[in-house]
């Protein structure tokens, strides 16, 4: 009797266990379009990877004990006798978790957190050099872009984000009223926008791509600001150099 219970749990558990790792290898994923988006998705692929076991063997535990013990007929009057002690399952359940949960904040979180504060790493929120720097503006409801050469970009113009491939590009952020957030989900990198400070966001395009093609490639504010939070959005060009020359010359000259 106990044993069957265990064979089925067991069973169960690899069952899912099974589904759910084989959904983060067929990669549900956004567009990867940037360096941080490749160390981003493989910290977070690694993270579900440990995490779906431990999560399965939840969801099969609670799932059998709720369909193989349910009251069925007549509700007894009261519970029954309550159990004292622990055994080697929760032991184990312990010793596994606290292990994984240590691990994980060591690899890849501290790990991770020393490599985006390195400027040497070349990506990150710090004032690191970048071959391209855009001065973004959060106001309700709308940003605005401010490029080398006096170029202003703004949604109410009908403009778009455009940037080099290959070359690191900095946001340097700020608000002029409440904290909105500056987010390109193709890239994987968000900052906030805050009034009176200004915050950066470093990314190093790898992929040319466009927002008519791939929705992911757009700036979108990711903080609830407001009744237009959501209309808080541009698309984003990612064009090769030369391109990128010839767009900002256009604009520069009175384009529009
Ligand atoms: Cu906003």
């Amino acid at each position: 009797m106990h044993g069957k219970h265990l064979v089925s749990v067991a069973l169960l558990w690899a069952g899912l266990t099974a589904v759910g790792e084989l959904l983060v290898i067929a990669d549900l994923f956004p567009t990867v379009g940037s360096h941080e988006a490749e160390d981003f998705d493989s910290i977070f692929r690694f993270l579900l990877l440990l995490g779906i076991p431990v999560f399965a063997f939840v969801i099969a535990v609670v799932g059998y004990a709720a369909l193989t013990w349910r009251v069925r007929g007549e509700r007894p009057p009261e519970d029954g006798p309550p159990i004292r002690g622990g055994g080697w399952v929760p032991r184990i359940w312990l010793a596994v978790t606290g292990a994984l949960a240590v691990f994980v904040m060591i690899y890849p979180g501290l790990t991770g957190l020393a490599k985006l504060q390195a400027s040497a790493s070349g990506y990150g929120w710090g004032e690191e050099q970048a071959d391209l720097e855009i001065n973004a503006t959060a106001f309700m409801w709308q940003w605005t872009f401010d490029y080398p050469n006096g170029v202003q970009v703004s949604a109410a113009k009908g403009g778009e984000i455009v940037i080099p491939v290959d070359r690191k590009v900095r946001f340097n952020v700020n608000s002029i009223d409440v904290v909105h957030s500056l987010w390109i989900p193709a890239f994987r990198m968000k900052i906030d926008a805050l009034p009176g400070r200004t915050t950066y966001m470093t990314v190093h395009p790898t992929e040319l791509g466009a927002y008519t093609e791939d929705q992911s490639y757009r700036v979108q504010c990711a903080e609830l600001c407001g009744l237009d939070h959501s209309k808080m959005w541009l698309p984003v060009r990612v064009v090769t150099q030369a391109e990128y020359e010839a767009w900002l010359a256009g604009l520069a000259t009175g384009g529009k």
